[in-house]
């Protein structure tokens, strides 16, 4: 079984863009995922903690056999690799790889929320999963993403 699932990277310290590219590089090469689609690589204000600098930020959809927790694992070890170092919450981040969507799943765990809620709550990660998929079904809501998302702003 696969699944389509939706992946946001984020930088906001040292070389942004080639932090950015170096994740996308890395994660073409975790087992039984494909990258089919990229959004554009947008510059965004830091949003919930303002006082570091713009982020780079875009998405990726990916086609995976594996499961949302292995999808993660990978995910955190990416961000290891590319020397993220863990202080402020929220705060700056030479690589952020959050999973956004996975197929359909909903669930709430110490490690892991899908939706992930920013999808709801930051007008910049809706933009970017638009641009590559206007179609996106709320796994929450079963209504159409777009439709949920505007009713929030
Ligand atoms: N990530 C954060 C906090 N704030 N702001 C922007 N613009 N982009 C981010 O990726 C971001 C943020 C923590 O994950
Ligand atoms: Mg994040
Ligand atoms: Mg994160």
């Amino acid at each position: 079984m696969v699944t389509i699932a939706y992946i946001l990277l984020g930088s906001n310290i040292g070389d942004r863009l080639t932090n950015i590219h170096q994740a996308l590089s890395l994660l073409s090469t975790v087992e039984d995922t494909t990258i089919v689609k990229q959004s554009s690589i947008i510059e965004t204000q830091p949003l919930e903690f303002t006082e570091q600098p713009d982020f780079l930020n875009c998405v990726v959809e990916v086609v995976t056999g594996l499961d949302a927790v292995n999808v993660l694992h990978h995910l955190l070890d990416i961000e290891n690799a590319l020397g993220r170092v863990r202080t402020v919450a929220k705060g700056p981040r030479t690589i952020d790889c959050d999973l956004l969507l996975f197929g359909n799943v909903v669930c709430t765990t110490k490690h892991l929320i899908l939706p992930h809620p920013q999808i709801y709550s930051r007008p910049f990660v809706w933009q970017l999963l638009s641009e590559i998929n206007m179609n996106i079904t709320d796994p929450v809501s079963h209504k159409l993403l777009n439709e949920v998302v505007a009713c929030h702003q």
